[in-house]
């Protein structure tokens, strides 16, 4: 992920459009709340951040959905889509994500986008009519080849990929000329090693890049006849814009294409795109090779940055569906958790992307009570009352003292020193060092590692606040300050690092400690002259984070 940030531009963030033909599931809740994480992060580092998430209306699937809805009347597609699109927005809203727009392919905006795509895809010559034949799958919307299928019985051929049925069509499609880009797209992808991330999926690009086949040229239309439900295809009433072609394009109206001039453009190219692996190809092959055809002999359409591709969730070990019953509601999960731990359960065990992670009540439970005991009780045993009382028994400033050892370059990592004295040193030594392990895993796109660093920093203050004992009578309550003192600064850091994940717990401690303001600009010796000078005069008021 390049460091090489352009700040002329909004940072620009997007998630997949989610297919509005059922309720949204925890799958799509994730790559919401991944998109938001990073949303937050750069916010944080004084980013303008645009962040689009929306719903992919069109196609054959939406069509059917529809129409099997209000029993087979046709028409009434749009209808049918307001509803469910609601529930995405309504679900993007409830777990508090903060995305900027929330772009439908069946609006006004996009239909200008998709024609003015396709028009400039034509004047450049990477369009033509041709005879298509191929097995097309409804649900996953494509096309595959002889060689993708397979026959469980001989009459009915399925993708070998996503064992979805396919039938075979035969009919008059608009082409795009993919197989002409083959080469400029080689070169894009082994010059960036960086634009598909995590590796395991940039590995996946470049082999894709060598299977000549998934390079062929694509159908990006369907005859009007069996596809009424999308952008129809400029002069041609006859013809429909291809599903995947005509949400793949979505990206580029939420950045304001066709932008009139380099300043109107809302950010592109995107910075980060969001994606589950099941839709790589799309994003990593279809979407890339459509902006270096719109580039070819004119101005140039960036390539996005960075693509984030992600593993799965299962539920109870198995593959969400309909039929099994085990579909996991988010909305009914935030009911039960809260929003800021269901965001944190995702994050804590999917985090780190590359493989499938499981969801059950179980590990939400566990999950909850880690960051219950570790933070929500870490809190309470600080900021309580008793141990302000206590720790004004101390003779003036002891700030200084603790303030010295850590100024001064302190060795690194934990000694096997048990001296109480050295305790507070030590965990003060872990605060003072999350935000640069932080940053550095965020900035790596590695959110996982971010909150197990915050994670292992707040192990530390607990064994630390276990060991001291400043409750006990026989704790001198000078110690007892310097101790509450440093718990609350490592609370202070904590809640920071913590806003991109939990945005309303980081929000409710940053209030409780009187660090609203607190940004990454005011340095560590500001920090304790404003914040630790307020903590040992005033009592914290303490409250059941969870
Ligand atoms: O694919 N775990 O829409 P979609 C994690 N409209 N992520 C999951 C998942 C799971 N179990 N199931 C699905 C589409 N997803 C297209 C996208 S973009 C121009 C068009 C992810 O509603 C899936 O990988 O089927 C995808 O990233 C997203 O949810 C939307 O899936």
């Amino acid at each position: 992920f390049s460091q090489a940030v352009r700040r002329d531009k909004p940072f620009y963030i997007t998630t997949p459009i989610f297919y509005p033909n059922a309720s949204p599931h925890i799958g799509h809740l994730y790559t919401l709340v991944t998109g938001d994480v990073f949303a937050r992060y750069q916010r944080q580092k004084g980013r303008d951040v645009r962040f689009l998430a929306g719903t992919d209306e069109h196609g054959l699937k939406i069509q059917k959905a529809a129409r099997a809805h209000f029993n087979g009347q046709s028409g009434r597609e749009k209808e049918f889509c307001d509803a469910l699109s609601q529930r995405f927005r309504d679900l993007a809203e409830s777990a508090s994500i903060s995305n900027t727009c929330f772009m439908r392919t069946s609006s006004e905006e996009h239909r200008r986008t998709v024609e003015h795509v396709w028009r400039s895809l034509c004047e450049k010559g990477f369009i033509y009519k041709s005879r298509y034949e191929g097995w097309y799958s409804i649900t996953d919307e494509c096309f595959y080849t002889d060689s993708q299928i397979t026959y469980p019985t001989p009459s009915t051929p399925i993708s070998i990929e996503t064992g979805a049925a396919v039938e075979w069509a035969s009919e008059e499609n608009y082409m795009f000329k993919l197989s002409a880009l083959r080469d400029a797209l080689l070169q894009h992808y082994t010059s960036r090693p960086g634009s598909v991330y995590p590796e395991q999926y940039y590995d996946d690009v470049l082999g894709m890049l060598g299977d000549g086949q998934l390079l062929a040229d694509i159908s990006i239309s369907r005859p009007r006849s069996r596809l009424e439900w999308g952008v129809q295809v400029p002069d041609d009433p006859e013809q429909t814009v291809y599903v995947w072609f005509d949400a793949l394009l979505i990206y580029l109206t939420g950045a304001g294409y066709p932008w009139v001039t380099a300043q109107s453009r809302g950010g592109w190219p995107a910075d980060i795109q969001v994606i589950g692996k099941d839709i790589l190809r799309f994003h990593a092959i279809y979407l890339p090779a459509i902006l270096l055809a719109l580039s070819s002999s004119g101005t140039v359409v960036h390539l996005p940055k960075t693509l984030l591709t992600h593993a799965h969730w299962t539920s109870s070990q198995k593959k969400m569906s309909k039929s099994l019953g085990n579909v996991a509601d988010p909305q009914e999960a935030m009911k039960k958790w809260g929003v800021d731990v269901v965001r944190f359960y995702m994050m804590r065990v999917g985090g780190r992307w590359r493989s499938d992670a499981d969801w059950s009540a179980e590990q939400v439970d566990k999950h909850f009570r880690e960051i219950k005991d570790q933070l929500g009780n870490y809190f309470m045993r600080v900021a309580s009352p008793v141990l302000f009382k206590r720790s004004q028994g101390g003779e003036g400033p002891i700030h200084e003292s603790i303030q010295q050892a850590f100024l001064e370059d302190m060795p690194d990592g934990v000694s096997a020193e048990t001296d109480s004295g050295d305790w507070n040193a030590i965990l003060l030594r872990h605060t003072l060092a999350l935000n640069s392990k932080f940053e550095k895993n965020m900035d790596a796109l590695e959110a996982g590692n971010a909150l197990a660093e915050i994670m292992a920093v707040l192990k530390v203050a607990n064994k630390v606040l276990n060991e001291i004992q400043p409750w006990a009578a026989e704790t001198h309550p000078q110690l007892v300050h310097t101790t509450r003192v440093v718990g609350l600064e490592t609370l202070r850091v904590v809640a920071h690092c913590l806003g991109p994940f939990m945005p309303s717990v980081a929000a409710r401690l940053q209030e409780t400690l009187g660090t609203v303001e607190y940004h990454e600009g005011i340095d560590r010796e500001e920090a304790m002259r404003v914040f630790w000078m307020r903590w040992e005069k005033k009592p914290v008021k303490a409250f059941p984070l969870f």
